[in-house]
């Protein structure tokens, strides 16, 4: 880390250098404070102009000092010792100026940016709220309305809007350094502005903080930061600077030690590590300039989609001509639905579309670095494909399948040059899903794995490397959610408890309310195909549902019953019926929510473990990112391995003994047992 200060003059221009994103670690907290001490005491310097070298500005305090006692200088003093400097400090903002790194700013007596440049306070999506005086100095700056969205979302907002809010003073067209020299230059010659600390806070209309609550707690759910920042910014216009600064030192502090804001912190650092598989250290990619997609139906729509929105170029291969022209109707409609929804501008959906070549003739593929192939899953239909693209792709262009549940080694079979082969599992609707499964087989070339994380990172997604086995990561675990909610049916409790529970843990919506969304088809498909393959899947009730064709919403009933145009899930008579005759002669038990949830979520930590054990997953962080960005696993539990870790794994273990000793649950697995009694045995209690 380096702080230099060099003269321009009257203008001292200050640079923090903190790669990679100028967070504000203690060392720097200290050589910001250093520095208003040098320059106050330097009579020949009439302004300050504070930048940062590398890609941002400051990006926010650093994370990773969070779960360690604070030290000294702490922030608030840092941004305080600035505001009082005597020469006006002019904060000169490129890439991102985002939490402590925009208190920073507050601190200065202006600020400027690039227009590229994005300021915010992404806290309360750390568990936490900001901790440097966010919410006291916003309010004195900008519209109350705008500071409680800016905080409370903790959505950064460009450079244009916040001139506009009043945040940053001046926009900096061109060179960032000689134009904030010269604003400098030109704020030398005022006197100083009043200290945003010494400003009021305007005043709001009659209910504004009762409706800024009811709309912030219904957005939060669960997540607690987002209402305590709000009390925050309340408390900062009601009362005094000071007392406001303590308040939110306060609530910072007792945020930051939260088993919320640990679970975030877990994730913000898993998503980060994730395109950076440390086994590729050093692997460069494949180029990919253009990209191609075979198969148009809802999956190949939304990858074409998500190439596209990479600014690709797509072309999209189906069997005939109609089928080309129901692939690019699907294309079509997804771009339609974004400019409905005010989401995409009309002429930004036209210059989409008309990146998408569509045909029938495999010769178009002939140059095309990749390929994803997104036919219908079935592996006789998929190798047809394959064996096609063996001839006429280039020999280093990369081939992949989109499967969720077929061996990728057999769809690849045969193939010429099998290390340019990999799978890639998208989930659906693939422009909008965050989780890619990266699927290599034991031929897959390192460099094109390494181009499988790359194509992620181009299509911001979150990438996880997974092994060969029925499901993958995600959807083997989903498989044994399902069984536990079966089994959770035939002891006692009803589909609506049970996706009640689910729903109070932080999902969106519970196992059964999901497979009737859903259809219980698909799964009844898979099934079939495990059954063909030796296995005994368990799904008693819903191999009963399917065979009366109560598949979910679609057929107007699966678990629940529906009534025609309303998709409100109404408690089933013929439903409970079938529950009572497959689960005549077992012994049944009440189940509150805790016990629900124990029952489901434990399981599924059982299974993890399982794949992490076989190495189908590499780590426990990559299971917690599937799970969350798959299947709307709570973020801030941090995952379901990050749970079991928080709860403790010798509960974990003890819950899942008890469960199995009632025929419940699969017993733990060694790998969940061995450092639970390791822990057991070195802990003091
Ligand atoms: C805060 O400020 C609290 C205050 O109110 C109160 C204090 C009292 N700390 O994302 P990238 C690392 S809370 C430590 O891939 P990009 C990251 O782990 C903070 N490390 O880059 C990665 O490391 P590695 C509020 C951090 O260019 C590397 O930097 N601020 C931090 O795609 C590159 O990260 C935030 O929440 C950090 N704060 O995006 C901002 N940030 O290379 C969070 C990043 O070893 N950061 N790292 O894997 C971001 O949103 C993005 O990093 C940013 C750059 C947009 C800045």
């Amino acid at each position: 880390m380096t702080v230099t200060i060099i003269r321009e003059n009257a203008i001292a221009v200050v640079t923090v250098d903190n790669p990679p994103v100028n967070a504000l670690s203690q060392t720097l907290r200290q050589a910001l404070v250093d520095a208003v001490a040098e320059l106050d005491a330097d009579a020949a310097v009439r302004a300050v102009v504070l930048i940062c070298a590398g890609r941002t500005f400051i990006a926010g305090a650093d994370v990773s000092e969070f779960g360690k006692p604070p030290q000294p200088p702490h922030l608030p003093d840092v941004v305080a010792s600035i505001e009082s400097a005597k020469k006006p400090w002019v904060a000169a903002i490129h890439g991102s100026a985002l939490g402590g790194g925009l208190e920073v700013a507050l601190g200065c007596a202006y600020r400027v940016a690039v227009p590229s440049a994005s300021l915010g306070l992404p806290e309360v999506k750390l568990g936490i709220i900001p901790g440097a005086g966010g919410t006291v100095r916003l309010p004195r700056l900008i519209a109350p309305a705008a500071a409680v969205d800016l905080v409370t979302s903790g959505n950064p907002v460009g450079a244009k809007k916040a001139v506009a809010l009043g945040l940053i003073d001046a926009v900096i067209d061109g060179d960032l350094r000689s134009g904030a020299i010269a604003f400098a230059n030109d704020v030398a010659e005022k006197p100083l502005p009043q200290p945003i600390s010494r400003r009021a806070v305007p005043l709001v209309d009659a209910g504004f903080w009762e409706n800024a609550e009811k709309a912030v707690a219904a957005k939060a759910k669960r997540e607690a930061a987002p209402l305590k920042a709000l009390a925050s910014i309340r408390n900062a216009s009601e009362t005094n600077f000071a007392d406001a600064m303590a308040f939110e030192r306060e609530t910072f502090l007792e945020l930051r030690g939260s088993s919320q804001a640990a679970a975030l912190r877990h994730v913000f650092f898993a998503e980060r590590a994730a395109p950076r598989p440390p086994e590729l250290t050093g692997v460069a990619p494949r180029g990919i300039r253009s990209a191609a997609v075979i198969g148009g139906g809802t999956m190949g729509a939304g990858i074409a989609a998500a190439l596209r929105d990479a600014c690709l170029p797509v072309v999209l291969v189906e069997r005939d001509t109609a089928a080309v022209e129901r692939g690019l109707a699907n294309i079509h409609a997804i771009y339609e639905g974004s400019v409905k929804r005010g989401r995409m501008m009309q002429a930004v959906a036209d210059e989409r579309m008309a990146g998408v070549i569509g045909g029938d003739d495999y010769g178009l593929l002939a140059d095309t670095d990749l390929v994803i192939e997104a036919v219908f899953e079935d592996l006789s239909v998929k190798r047809a494909v394959f064996a096609k693209l063996s001839d006429i792709c280039r020999s280093d262009a990369v081939l992949a399948t989109n499967t969720s549940y077929l061996d990728p080694r057999l769809i690849g079979e045969g193939l010429a040059q099998p290390e340019r082969f990999l799978g890639l599992h998208f989930f659906s609707p693939a422009h909008v899903m965050k989780l890619l499964e990266i699927v290599p087989t034991e031929t897959t070339a390192p460099e094109v794995l390494a181009t499988g994380f790359a194509l992620a990172r181009l299509l911001g997604k979150v990438p996880v490397r997974a092994g060969i086995c029925d499901g993958f990561i995600g959807n083997r675990i989903v498989k044994v959610t399902r069984a536990q909610a079966e089994r959770l049916l035939l002891s006692g409790a009803t589909p609506s408890a049970v996706d009640a529970a689910m729903r109070a843990f932080g999902l969106p919506m519970g196992p059964f309310e999901a497979q009737d969304l859903g259809g219980l088809d698909i799964a009844a498909f898979q099934r079939k195909a495990a059954r063909t393959r030796g296995e005994t899947p368990f799904a008693p009730v819903a191999e009963r549902l399917c065979a009366i064709e109560r598949y979910g919403q679609k057929s107007g009933g699966g678990w629940y019953d529906y009534q025609s145009g309303d998709r409100t899930p109404k408690p089933s008579e013929t439903v409970v019926a079938i529950i009572a005759e497959v689960a005549a002669g077992r012994p049944q038990r009440a189940w509150d929510e805790m016990s629900i949830t124990d029952a489901i979520i434990l399981p599924m930590v059982n299974e993890a473990t399982r794949i992490l054990e076989e190495r189908v997953a590499l780590r426990s962080a990559d299971i917690d990112l599937v799970k969350i960005h798959g299947y709307g696993f709570p973020r801030w539990r941090g995952g379901p391995m990050h749970y079991a870790e928080a709860r403790g794994l010798a509960e974990v273990v003890a819950v899942l003994d008890r469960l199995a000793a009632e025929g419940l649950a699969e017993p733990p697995c060694e790998g969940l047992r061995r450092p639970a009694e390791r822990r057991h045995a070195i802990s003091p209690s």
